[in-house]
């Protein structure tokens, strides 16, 4: 965020004159700083329709500002909003993306983004997505036809991309069901498609036919907000997943063999002892679901209903580091200790494991394997978070366990010890202290 006004306001120091328009997540949120800083237009929302008014605003002079909705800008000094746009409610009809820098990311072994629908039905919050929906008008979750989405599949392949990053927000929400998932599978088989897919999909709407179909279609790894294994955390979160079901999801991908990047937050503001003892517990248990991100903090992000609470309980940290996170305080003392026990020892592990040579494709090809024995990992399809190769990935888990289950019952002794462990990092610093 702080970037993107730097580079704008660069761009006026050497005399450009071009309006400047932000848009996306970061400005739709913070919209003061960036108008402030001096862009013309803010974008609120999803942009495909606003951009072509706003071009017959500045290039023709055709629209008036104030006749373009879903914007804000300066007028007189002060910023305003103009109204409310509603989400495109059809996605088939915006033209394929172009694919003009393709080239850079084959290259790079990236999967190549594509997307099947926008939005997500749940409520946690935490979670910027649902934010974002509620600055426009209509449906939350809207989804392109199967057709639509194979036929770009299909143009992308041409282009030689085999892997895939579909990048919904939630990619099973009613009406895709079972029956959805196997209708996809037939159309990406019937063309002769060999693609390979990665997604996001809410634990709660895994089912055993939904992951076989999926698994059918290409897909071999997803990304899932399993976030705690604590019900009392996930209600703070207002998870539509329960412990129970979270365990289900990670069975089914296990019995798939599909790789599961699972998200975890242990820690927010009403963090207790006790749930990360029982994040321990269970974790112990599906070891093998623990990424890098383990330790993960909840993110503060403007307009969700999390960081309203943080505010109207006064727990926000003054200081804004522009990064459109906002920093804020822990409740419980040992928490802290074992958040900044665990964050220091995890980025020293971090530092020493990528320093370590870069492992050979042998190496990543077996030492990726041990994961699982049903699985079957691809090494090379995509970037840090595929499972291609995570160079602290399998040592991570088992180290990471023992050290948790260190600092845990450290945590249960004295308060001195704990004061010793947070000395010079009183705070938490969620956004910034991640791996
Ligand atoms: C793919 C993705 C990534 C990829 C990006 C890959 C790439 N090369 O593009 C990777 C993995 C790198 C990534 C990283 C991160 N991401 Co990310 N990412 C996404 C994801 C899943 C999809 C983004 C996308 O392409 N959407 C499809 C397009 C069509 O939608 P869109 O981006 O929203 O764009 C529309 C509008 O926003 C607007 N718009 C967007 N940009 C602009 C610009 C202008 C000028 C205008 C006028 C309009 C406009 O118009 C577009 C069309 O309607 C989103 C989730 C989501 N729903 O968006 C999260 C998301 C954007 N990421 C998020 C986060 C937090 C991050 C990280 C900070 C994570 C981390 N801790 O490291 C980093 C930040 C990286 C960075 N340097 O900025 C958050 C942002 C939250 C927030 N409040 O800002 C999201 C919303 C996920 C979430 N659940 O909260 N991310
Ligand atoms: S399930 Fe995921 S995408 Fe949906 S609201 Fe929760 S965090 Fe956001």
């Amino acid at each position: 965020m702080a970037r993107a006004i730097e580079v704008m306001q660069l761009l006026r120091q050497r005399g450009l004159q071009t309006p400047m328009i932000a848009g996306g997540y970061g400005p739709t949120f913070h919209l003061d700083e960036f108008l402030n800083a001096g862009f013309d237009v803010v974008v609120l929302g999803e942009a495909e329709e606003t951009v072509c008014e706003l071009s017959e605003h500045f290039a023709f002079g055709k629209l008036d500002l104030s006749d373009i909705s879903g914007i804000s800008y300066k007028h007189d000094g002060k910023i305003v909003r103009s109204g409310r746009r509603p989400a495109v409610a059809n996605l088939d009809a915006i033209p394929f993306p172009s694919r003009d820098a393709i080239r850079a990311s084959l290259e790079r072994r990236s999967a190549v983004p594509v997307l099947s629908s926008r939005g997500c039905a749940a409520h946690c919050t935490f979670c910027s997505i649902v934010a974002f929906a509620k600055v426009s008008d209509g449906s939350h979750w809207r989804q392109r036809s199967i057709e639509n989405v194979v036929d770009e599949l299909e143009q992308v392949s041409r282009l030689g991309a085999t892997c895939f990053k579909v990048i919904d927000d939630s990619l099973i929400e009613p009406p895709r069901d079972e029956l959805w998932c196997r209708e996809l599978a037939d159309d990406i088989q019937s063309r002769g498609l060999r693609v390979r897919l990665r997604g996001s999909i809410r634990a709660d709407r895994v089912t055993d036919e939904a992951i076989r179909q999926l698994k059918r279609a290409g897909f071999f790894a997803f990304s899932c907000g399993i976030e705690n294994y604590s019900e009392s955390a996930l209600k703070r979160m207002a998870k539509s997943a329960s412990v129970d079901q979270n365990l289900q999801a990670l069975d089914v991908f296990k019995k798939h063999g599909i790789y599961v990047q699972a998200g975890h937050i242990l820690f927010d503001h009403g963090a207790t002892m006790e749930e990360l003892r029982e994040n321990h517990r269970r974790m112990s248990d599906y070891v093998w679901t623990i990424s890098k991100g383990i330790f993960s903090e909840m993110y503060a992000a403007e307009g969700t209903p999390f960081t309203r609470l943080l505010r109207k309980r006064n727990l926000i940290d003054a200081n804004d580091d522009g990064s459109g996170s906002r920093n804020y305080r822990l409740a419980d003392e040992d928490v802290v200790q074992a958040y900044t026990g665990l964050k220091r020892w995890h980025k020293s592990l971090f530092a020493f494991t990528t320093k370590r040579s870069t492992p050979s494709a042998r190496q990543r090809h077996s030492r990726t394997r041990t994961w699982s024995n049903s699985t079957r990992l691809r090494p090379n399809c995509g970037g840090t978070t595929s499972p291609s190769w995570n160079s602290s990935w399998t040592p991570l888990s088992r180290v990471s366990m023992t050290s948790m289950a260190l600092l845990t019952l450290r945590s249960q002794g004295t308060r001195s010890n704990a004061r010793r462990w947070r000395h010079g990092l009183p705070r938490l610093r969620v956004g910034r202290a991640g791996v």
